[in-house]
């Protein structure tokens, strides 16, 4: 069943090319406009504590780089695991792990930065990467038809970096988690055990990149003619269809919207309405 209002909008779109195959040119009126920013900074000077560890020294990176444990892809086999010193236990029977480790096979594997053999808060370390970006656009575009009118607004981001945080409902890490049989995957391993994994730990694992296009919105109006105005005592009326958030065209991340705070959703949205000018 469609409603009134989605066969008006269907009516409109519809009959809209049929006009606009007839049209002379001339009554055609197209426009298109842009405008790009790209905006870099970096710490000069800071008072940083003495004897901080070069790795954390925020002065000579940008204010809004991550700060983080650095990953080194997964430990995938044991071999990894021993490559960097760890020993697997059984403590818990069937679930062997690094004692007193938050990681095991599966694990995200953390950058040792001081070589002391530990992963502690020492090997924290401040990233290049920027948790904002910094490459914004926009390009409006539209044409006009005597009384159609159409518009959109394409917009972007580039340069920057957002924490996926999406792990909590997120399918892929689960489809495409390491185990034993699918030591290649992409996420680390799922455990019962809730830091065990690095699922949680502050690391640039779950650092991806925020760079999208998106059709932020559109705007389908018509104006209705003058002489059906009249007898209601009219000066102008029009009935429009706007979406927002309508489409993302191209994003490093499909899984969730990088626009969002924290990788978050946002909402898509289309409103129908009419305006009258008395
Ligand atoms: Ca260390």
């Amino acid at each position: 069943m469609v409603s009134p209002s989605a066969r008006l909008i269907l009516s409109i779109l519809y009959l809209s090319p049929i006009i606009l195959s007839r049209a002379s040119w001339r009554d055609i009126s197209f426009f298109i406009n842009g405008n790009i920013s790209n905006a870099k900074n970096k710490v000069r000077f800071l008072d940083e504590p003495a004897g901080i560890e070069a790795w954390q020294k925020y002065e000579g990176r940008s204010i809004d780089s991550y700060f983080g444990f650095e990953s080194n892809d997964l430990y995938r086999t044991v071999e990894d695991l021993a490559a960097d010193g760890w020993e697997l236990t059984e403590n818990v029977p069937g679930f062997p792990v690094v004692f007193d480790q938050w990681f095991n096979q599966g694990s995200i594997r953390l950058v040792d930065q001081n070589g002391d053999g530990n992963i502690t808060a020492d090997d924290i370390s401040r990233s290049d990467k920027n948790l904002l970006p910094t490459t914004q656009y926009g390009i409006n575009l539209g044409f006009s038809y005597k009384n159609f009118e159409v518009s959109a607004l394409i917009q972007g981001q580039a340069g920057g970096y957002y924490r996926d945080a999406s792990f909590v409902y997120n399918h892929a890490i689960f489809d495409d988690a390491w185990s034993s049989e699918n030591t290649d995957a992409a996420y680390p391993i799922p455990t019962p055990f809730y830091a065990i994994g690095g699922h949680t730990y502050n690391s640039d694992f779950w650092l991806k990149k925020s760079d999208y296009t998106r059709l932020k919105n559109v705007n389908l109006t018509y104006r209705i003619p003058a002489g059906l105005l009249e007898k209601w005592n009219l000066d102008r009326a029009s009935v429009f269809v706007r979406g927002n958030n309508v489409a993302i065209l191209k994003s490093s991340n499909s899984n969730v919207d990088p626009d969002g705070v924290g990788g978050s959703f946002l909402l898509k949205s289309w409103q129908f309405g009419i305006n009258f000018n008395f």
